[in-house]
């Protein structure tokens, strides 16, 4: 077929490295932008062909989200803008390591084995973050999808939550909203301008916010959505992107890793500020108090704040709708506890990645999900949408419940339901503040996070580490879970466990304990462990104090 001759034609202008091998990991392919010509190109392939397949637009998002700059990767985004199966992950996997010659009988494979009918159109969405590299690699993505046939939109520079809203409107025929960057900018807008409307007395203090963009794309998008809300938030921008560089010393990622602030912000005593990651799907805020100590609101402390405001107005509304919160094992075991125990919502463990949680959140009538790294959204079942439009029109409801259905009506047009956005995140949090009254300190003081460690050990080969319980327990290699229960019997409220990197060819330790000094004790003593008996490389960790 001529189809296929045009993808073995272009695919030289792509050529594989021979050897190389990639995996499709926790969010996608990343890695350093130098090796990933070929898989871009492949991608726009899989893309075109899981648009036949679904008779929908796919989209491709061209990012390394907060790893560094150096960096490049792509995610596939699927019909209703979630990220794309898990049996489409193994295609990709499969067509990203078939070496040069094998290239069509790859694609041939899955088309057979999906029976896919290359009559049908295709139609993919390709966007992009602010890397040196993206703009050649979202070229080769765009050369994959016209090698195929398929018909492509290149949205540009959009962050990743944009380009996975643009799918969802798209494929919904705009009930979910325009397929438009400035649609996107109307839709968040309007719902904050509703809901903080009504709230009496914001000063501008309240109203003013300090955002660290991370030197990359949500940046840009913030500065351009700025104008929209009309001064009901305004904006400090640091990390603009037009000095420093992508994700160094600042971003989600550093901030809640370090647990400092980042470099390049500006802090006042008490002012709320917050990071983004590298393509604005993260989110964290923080402040410093009048001793000049540094707190961190991190994705636990964001899922309480919002589940607790809509616990609280799905009582006053009078809605019977089942909540609950899903947490990974990197959930401060405070959150869990005030969740559980005070606030009483159903809590919830998956693994590690947003595709987990999205999944677990959509059981519920309205699922929080956030990863303690602030990526998180909320997900509304149709049903609960409908009870609450239902009583936002109901004539004969009370003033107090008809408020509450309005709020929620509101909150969920401002949520992007399709994955997690700093940008609809930041917006709601302010709203959430503005309508409690409530300052960053009160929401902080919620709960108390217990004390907490993250490190990274190196070892030959991390797959010889395999996970059970939503990874909080390790059944390989042999030893490892018994030396870490007895680490861990040595220190109080203690709790840690190990996992390898979906993202990095590293292996991840996190401990909590009473202390921070126990933390990074426990911390270091399983990294230990891990070095000894997984197959470290490299020098032996070395203590924190
Ligand atoms: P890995 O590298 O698999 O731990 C990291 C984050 C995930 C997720 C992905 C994708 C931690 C501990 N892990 O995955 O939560 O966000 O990156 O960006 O934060
Ligand atoms: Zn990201």
């Amino acid at each position: 077929m001529a189809q296929f001759q045009d993808v073995s034609q272009k695919s030289t202008l792509h050529p594989k490295p021979t050897g190389l091998v990639l995996q499709y990991g926790t969010a996608g392919f990343r890695t350093n932008a130098k090796q990933l010509d070929h898989i871009m190109y492949r991608m726009g392939l899989l893309a075109t062909l899981r648009s036949k397949k679904t008779k929908a637009t796919i989209g491709v998002m061209v990012t390394a989200s907060h790893n560094p700059e150096e960096d490049n990767g792509v995610k596939l985004i699927d019909p209703m803008g979630e990220m794309v199966t898990p049996a489409w992950e193994g295609y990709a996997t499969q067509l990203a390591n078939a070496e040069q010659e094998d290239l069509l009988t790859a694609l041939k494979d899955i088309i057979e084995r999906e029976a896919i009918n290359m009559n049908q159109e295709a139609n993919v969405f390709v966007g992009k973050d602010t890397r040196s590299s993206s703009a050649r690699l979202s070229q080769a993505v765009l050369d994959g999808v016209s090698a195929l046939g398929g018909h492509s939109k290149d949205y540009g520079l959009v962050t990743t939550p944009q380009l996975h809203y643009m799918v969802c409107c798209q494929n919904t025929q705009g009930r979910y909203g325009e397929a438009t960057v400035e649609g996107y900018y109307r839709k968040l807008s309007q719902a904050f301008i509703q809901l903080t409307k009504n709230v009496p007395n914001r000063t501008d203090d309240q109203k003013h916010l300090s955002v660290d963009g991370a030197n990359g794309i949500g940046a840009l998008k913030v500065r351009e959505m700025e104008g929209h809300l009309k001064r009901e938030l305004q904006i400090s921008l640091f990390n603009d992107g037009t000095s420093g560089k992508l994700n160094h010393q600042c971003g989600a990622d550093h901030v809640k890793v370090q647990q400092k602030a980042p470099t390049g912000i500006e802090m006042n005593t008490g002012e709320r500020c917050c990071s983004f990651d590298g393509d604005a799907d993260r989110i964290v805020y923080y402040y410093s108090d009048s001793a000049g100590q540094f707190h961190l609101l991190d994705g636990d402390k964001i899922a309480t704040l919002i589940s607790t405001f809509l616990k609280e107005l799905l009582t006053q509304a009078g809605l019977d709708l089942k909540i609950a919160v899903v947490q990974t094992a990197y959930a401060n075991g405070s959150s869990t506890h005030y969740l559980e125990d005070t606030m009483k919502v159903i809590v919830t463990c998956t693994k590690t990645g947003v595709k987990h949680l999205h999944h677990a959140a959509q059981e519920f009538d309205i699922g929080v999900y956030f990863e303690a790294n602030g990526h998180g959204t909320v997900l509304f079942s149709k049903t609960a949408e409908q009870k609450i439009q239902q009583l936002a029109k109901d004539p004969n409801s009370n003033d107090e419940r008809k408020r509450s259905a309005l709020l929620l009506q509101n909150t969920v047009n401002l949520i992007n339901q399709t994955v997690g956005d700093a940008i609809s995140d930041m917006l709601l949090i302010e709203a959430i503040l503005a309508i409690k009254g409530m300052t960053v300190q009160q929401w902080d003081t919620i709960y108390t996070d217990l004390p907490n460690r993250q490190l990274k050990v190196k070892v030959s080969d991390r797959r010889v580490i395999d996970t059970t319980d939503a990874e909080r327990r390790a059944v390989s290699p042999a030893g490892l879970q018994e030396a870490i229960d007895s680490l861990v019997k040595k220190f109080r409220q203690a709790r840690s466990f190990v996992r390898p990197s979906g993202t990095e060819d590293v292996v991840r330790v996190y401990s909590e304990a009473e202390t921070q000094e126990s933390a990074d004790d426990l911390a270091h003593e399983v990294s230990l462990a891990v070095y000894r008996l997984a197959g470290g490389v490299g020098d032996e960790p070395k203590p924190l104090h």
